[in-house]
């Protein structure tokens, strides 16, 4: 697909994605925990999530019938393209279901590993962040950079934690060295807003383990149309599918990712 498409594509998919938030805005006014499932220890879901995934299989495949679907609660096709969407329809369950207004809905259409549209509704703020490959990433129609910040000292970090117990004790490390470090670290708990605000200028950098391509595709895209720069933490082109993400303004990513690797073992 060339750009001309992708941004008529983009069109599409950004009044699907305001659709379904406004959905979801309406199943969190109406919410009851009641709804509540637990997938694993406490990775939430609920049947909003279910509903909201469900409607996105449905308008994704009308707006590109020949696209593949991978969505974080089991909705898969194969495509004849080529391209798959990859969607996490409330990424931030958790805030969904604790009514903290930070999650959001995450669409990308990607070839393989080369992610070429992305958009997420950062709902509960009324906003699209969006981008399609090439093209420059946007907050509505605003354009996006990254922050021009050089170095760690003067950066504000945002992450999650891993859910595995070696791994968090390794993680809690460089929560501390980044504490007395750097301007701070914030857990916002939706990977794909997390993105988007490093694409926005507001963090210097995310990082997290552990993570899905759902989370990770759209706002991925969007940090490198950004200006940014996203690799696993052990430098490697892989973060798509590779459970493994740095996402940066391009200026602090070795600074960054030096000190995270004198923590983490293997
Ligand atoms: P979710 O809300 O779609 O589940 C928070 O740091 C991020 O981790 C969110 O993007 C969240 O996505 C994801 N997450 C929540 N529980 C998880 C789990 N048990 N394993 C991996 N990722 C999880
Ligand atoms: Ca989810």
């Amino acid at each position: 697909m060339n750009t001309s498409e992708l941004k008529q594509l983009r069109d599409q998919v950004l009044t699907i994605a305001t659709e379904v938030g406004n959905f979801i805005k309406t199943e969190r006014i109406n919410f009851t925990k009641s709804s509540l499932e637990e997938k694993s220890a406490h990775n939430l879901v609920t049947a909003v999530d279910k509903a909201a995934e469900a409607l996105l299989f449905e308008k994704l495949s009308a707006v590109y019938p020949e696209g593949g679907f991978l969505g974080e609660e089991g909705n898969s096709k194969e495509g004849t393209s080529g391209y798959q969407w990859i969607v996490d329809p409330i990424d931030g369950t958790s805030n969904f279901v604790h009514d903290l207004p930070l999650y959001s809905t995450s669409i990308a259409l990607a070839k393989g590993n080369e992610v070429v549209l992305g958009v997420v509704n950062d709902i509960a703020h009324n906003t699209n962040y969006h981008a399609v490959k090439g093209d420059g990433a946007f907050a509505n129609d605003l354009s996006l950079q990254v922050s021009s910040s050089q170095k760690v000292y003067d950066s504000l970090f945002v992450t999650g934690f891993p859910y595995e117990e070696k791994q968090l004790d390794e993680f809690l490390a460089i929560y501390k060295h980044l504490i007395r470090n750097s301007r701070g670290v914030r857990r916002l708990g939706s990977a794909a807003i997390d993105l988007c605000y490093v694409a926005h200028g507001k963090f210097e950098a995310f990082y997290e383990i552990g993570l899905n391509a759902w989370d990770v595709a759209a706002g991925a895209l969007i940090v490198t149309e950004a200006g940014g720069h996203v690799s696993t933490l052990s430098k490697g082109n892989n973060w798509l599918f590779g459970k493994s993400i740095c996402a940066s303004n391009g200026h602090v990513h070795d600074e960054l990712l030096t000190l995270i690797n004198q923590e983490l073992s293997n």
